[in-house]
């Protein structure tokens, strides 16, 4: 006797793949549902876990100051930006799964200040204050206040 060709055998088989895809489309439902409570859970972790990075940002004086801070924390995912003018560097604490370093960089850049990784666009530049159009020599980064006296950081001649 064939068993392939035995009508019942088929009909069994045909309910058993059945139930394997209505198994299969529940435990995929399932399984999505587990995957989106894990990541709100993240999520809420990382708002307290900040990425802190501090880099070099060119500029003169308080007015630059607002502009860079503006422009970082412009993105999502940035805490806070605090430029320091005497350093030429900018501290930001910023969440790494919304935003990334390299966005700080160009966001700042955008806005026409020099980072030490990314130029400042020259058309932002050119619409700068006077005041504010810093030398794109200057030293960044630097670990004691630059020389000169107090409140004077104009560009040096
Ligand atoms: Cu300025």
């Amino acid at each position: 006797m064939n068993t392939i060709n035995n009508p019942l055998i088929f009909k069994t088989m045909k309910k058993i793949i059945l139930s394997i895809a209505v198994l299969a489309v529940i435990g995929m439902t399932s399984c999505k549902n587990q995957t989106e409570e894990k990541e709100e859970t993240t999520e809420e972790v990382n708002q307290i876990a900040m990425t802190e990075t501090t880099f070099g940002v060119r500029g003169n004086c308080s007015m630059c100051k607002r502009t860079i801070e503006e422009a970082a924390n412009s993105l999502e995912g940035v805490a806070t930006a605090s430029w320091d003018v005497d350093r030429k560097q900018i501290h930001v604490s910023y969440d790494k799964e919304v935003v990334d370093e390299m966005k700080i960089h160009k966001a700042i850049a955008a806005s026409g200040y020099d980072t030490e990784q990314v130029a400042g666009d020259e058309e932002a530049y050119n619409t700068l204050p006077d005041c504010c159009k810093y030398d794109h020599e200057m030293e960044m980064n630097l670990a004691e206040p630059a020389e000169g006296e107090e409140g004077n950081h104009h560009e040096m001649e």
